[in-house]
Order: C-alpha cells, then sequence, then structure tokens
C-alpha cells in the first residue's frame, strides 16, 4: 500500500474530488496575513500532557470526541464513508495522504490539521480545552508503555485490542501494514474504554468509500521500546537543522531499525493490523491526535531552542518518498520553502508553510505546557 502506484492514485482522487463537487466550506480569508500578526489580545490554548490534566478535563476532552462522531457530516457528498463530523477529518487526511507524509510538509501540513481538529471540538461540541498532547517518555518502556495513563480505561482512550494471534486472513485483514512487527499483542477489536466497540467508516489504505469496522489496536511495546527510546528523542531534538530534524522525525526506512518517533507511535500502537499503523486513515483512532500532538510539540520545542533561526527554518522533498525518505527508490522532486502550499479541501483556504512556523501566531494561537 506504500508503494509509488498508489502516490499516482492519490494524486489522481484528490484531484478528482476538488474537481466534482463544491461544498461551501468554512473560510479563513485572514490566515496569511494573521500569520504575521502576534496572538496578543486572543485567548492562547495551552496545550497540555494527558496525565496533567485533572480527570474531569480528561473526561470532557473524551465525551467531545465522542460528541464529534455524532454530529453530521458536511462532506458526506464528497466523500462516501463520511457520516459524521469526525469522518470529515479522516476522509481530509485520507486523500491528502500521498502529499503529506515522508516528505518536507509532514509536520506543517499536520499542524494545521491539528488546529482544524481543536478548533471543531470547541465550536461544534463546546470543549473548553485545548487539544491535549502525549509525552511518550513517560511511556517508553516494555513494562510500562500498555500502563501509560492516556491508554486508561475510565480517564484515558481505553487500551490494547484482545491478542489475535493468527492476522494472516487476507478477508478479516485486508489491509496489514508493511513493516514486520515485532512482538504484537493485540490485533482484536478494541473491547475496552470509551471507544470500545466503535465502528470506523473508512480505511485501511486509500479510500473514502463506506467501509465501517470496528477499531483494532495491536500494541507492541517492544517496538515502542526502540523506536521511541530517549535517545531517539533526543536526537530529534539535539538535531542541528530542519532537515536532519525531520529524519529524526520520519525514520529511515520501514524495517524496524529505521523507525523513529512519528513511525514508533503509529506502528507501537497499531502494530500489524490496527487503524493507528495506517498511513491513510490512522486517525480512525482518536489517539492519532495525541500522536501528532507528540510531534508537534517536539517541533515546537525544537523551534524556540534557536527561536531566531528556527521560525523560518523548512526543508525536504515536496514529494513523498523522496530524498532522504527514498525508502522505494530515487523519486524526482525539488525542495519545498516557506511558500510551499498546503491544502485542506473543503476545511477553508489552502495555506502555505509559512502560515504554521509559528504555534503563537494569531491564526494558531497556541502554546504548550
Ligand atoms: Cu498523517
Amino acid at each position: 500500500m506504500y508503494l509509488p502506484q498508489f502516490v499516482l492514485a492519490g494524486l489522481l482522487l484528490v484531484a478528482g474530488v476538488q474537481q466534482a463537487v463544491a461544498v461551501p466550506a468554512p473560510t479563513t480569508d485572514d490566515i496569511t496575513t494573521a500569520a504575521s500578526a502576534s496572538c496578543a489580545g486572543k485567548d492562547v490554548l495551552v496545550r497540555k500532557e494527558w496525565r496533567s490534566l485533572p480527570k474531569p478535563e480528561r473526561l470532557d476532552y473524551i465525551n467531545a470526541v465522542k460528541c464529534l462522531m455524532k454530529k453530521p457530516s458536511k462532506n458526506g457528498e464528497v466523500y462516501a464513508g463520511a457520516k459524521s463530523r469526525y469522518d470529515d477529518f479522516l476522509a481530509l487526511h485520507i486523500v491528502e495522504t500521498d502529499l503529506i507524509h515522508f516528505n518536507g510538509p509532514f509536520l506543517a501540513w499536520h499542524r494545521w490539521f491539528l488546529h482544524l481538529f481543536e478548533q471543531e471540538l470547541r465550536n461544534t461540541c463546546g470543549y473548553k480545552g485545548a487539544q491535549p498532547y502525549w509525552d511518550f517518555s513517560k511511556d517508553n518502556t516494555i513494562n510500562g508503555f500498555s500502563k501509560s495513563p492516556l491508554f486508561d480505561v475510565t480517564h484515558g482512550l481505553g487500551g490494547n485490542g484482545p491478542y489475535v494471534a493468527d492476522v494472516s486472513d487476507p478477508i478479516t485483514f485486508p489491509v496489514t501494514t508493511p513493516t514486520i512487527i515485532p512482538n504484537r499483542t493485540g490485533g482484536g477489536c478494541l473491547d475496552n474504554g470509551p471507544f470500545s466497540g466503535l465502528v470506523v467508516n473508512m480505511g485501511l489504505g486509500l479510500s473514502t468509500d463506506y467501509t465501517p469496522h470496528c477499531l483494532r489496536r495491536d500494541f507492541s511495546p517492544v517496538l515502542v521500546s526502540q523506536a521511541l527510546s530517549n535517545s531517539n528523542l533526543k536526537a530529534a531534538l539535539d538535531a542541528k537543522n530542519y532537515f536532519d530534524f525531520s529524519i529524526k522525525i520520519q525514520g529511515t526506512s520501514f524495517e524496524v531499525s529505521g523507525l523513529t518517533l512519528h513511525a514508533g507511535m503509529h506502528l507501537g500502537i497499531g502494530g500489524q493490523v490496527g487503524d493507528a499503523a495506517d498511513m491513510y486513515s490512522s486517525p480512525g483512532d482518536p489517539l492519532f491526535w495525541f500522536i501528532h500532538g507528540a510531534l508537534d510539540k517536539i517541533w515546537d520545542q525544537w523551534q524556540r531552542a534557536n527561536w531566531s533561526v528556527r521560525k523560518s527554518e523548512i526543508a525536504g522533498p515536496d514529494t513523498n518518498f523522496a530524498y532522504p525518505f527514498n525508502f522505494f527508490g530515487d523519486v524526482p522532486y525539488k525542495n519545498i520553502t516557506l511558500d510551499f502550499p498546503l491544502q485542506y479541501p473543503y476545511f477553508g483556504k489552502n495555506l502555505t508553510v509559512r502560515d504554521v512556523m509559528d504555534t503563537k501566531n494569531a491564526a494558531l494561537c497556541y502554546t504548550y505546557a
């Protein structure tokens, strides 16, 4: 599913979808100019680590996500599988996937995606807080991982799926992750926590067709202990430039030895057959927002360690799986700049990378505690 023909298919799908239907979308006309202004005078949202939130606030967040899963889709005419407002976000990620992973725009695109989701929770579901994040360095051990408060069944998003030893049946498991996951421990339909029994309406893989299936998780604490190690985190934070930082976040291959922070979270939770491991439909698992909150927090932390330089430093290929992410061979590409466009079809005006470089600009206006 990660091979180049899907890249082409993805581009065609996006192009077709954008031409086909005109669904009114909220506009954010002031985004470009707002990016250079300051956040002063507006409420700054403070994103906090999950376990530092008081328990009632953890429940508020969970209830807001569940609320979004019950609100009607606005883009259901465009994406057959989008049945709820939550699904609109899932569909957006699916159709953009081949433009926003294993390349230069990766962190920038996801920064605005999380911001859109956070605003949706607040505006549509009355949530008063910010999107929480996950400090995985508190949970990156073989014995500690599954005990993370993030996976708590009452004050968290639930834990692992029941263990399924054989996941080779292509009817039950039509899409599996290309990495051979070591010591997988789950694979079954989630049967605990607030999202127990959740039905995900699209995925796995590159399609926005209506394909309802149970949410699966397939924890690999062994993979987590390697890919999310303290040394991998330190290597990212110590990176001397954005190009190197981005490699330390996105990894160097789909072999276990090449997985770093991004894949470590997705595959540590999603394993061989879980939704979180799917490059396209991973937002089907609400843990997605914590995976990308963690990365966005690390990017912000890295930026602010040398703000005068890093507030405007971006690098990497415009094309996915191009150098230095050429896991499947060389792919033609150009290096991106701050002017590189970020697309959010049916979610408002498109942006450029420049617009999302500072979390404290007037458009984003959030910080990390
Ligand atoms: Cu993504």
